[in-house]
């Protein structure tokens, strides 16, 4: 008998630990375009690991936060994708670090970690 409640047992938790794994990070779709970013804001959770999938939709641009490590080339028709588990509640700006054209120096996002 206590074989079986064991088994039983087994069984469950492994059906328990795919259902998490297939889960997997929050995923957030964030789109370039000459000079901004969509959205324009996100708001994390501290210690929440999502993946952010980034586009362009016109030519090359950067996705950079030094705090939050962030440092991804964004390039039109493809998508790029980084994971991140951020640990430090706070506002921080994402900024394109690629020279887009002539705004690209007002091309930024916020990030908002709670
Ligand atoms: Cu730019």
């Amino acid at each position: 008998m206590s074989g079986i409640a064991v088994v039983v047992v087994i069984l469950m938790s492994a059906g328990a630990a795919r259902k998490v794994n297939a889960q997997g990070p929050r995923v957030i779709d964030i789109t370039a375009k000459r000079y901004g970013f969509t959205p324009s804001t996100i708001t994390l959770k501290k210690g929440e690991t999502v993946t952010l999938r980034l586009h362009s939709e016109d030519v090359v641009h950067g996705f950079f936060s030094r705090p939050l490590k962030l440092d991804e080339t964004i390039e039109p028709g493809k998508t790029a994708e980084v994971t991140i588990t951020p640990q430090t509640v706070g506002t921080f700006q994402t900024i394109c670090d690629h020279f887009c054209g002539a705004g690209h120096g007002s091309m930024s996002m916020t990030i908002v970690v709670e």
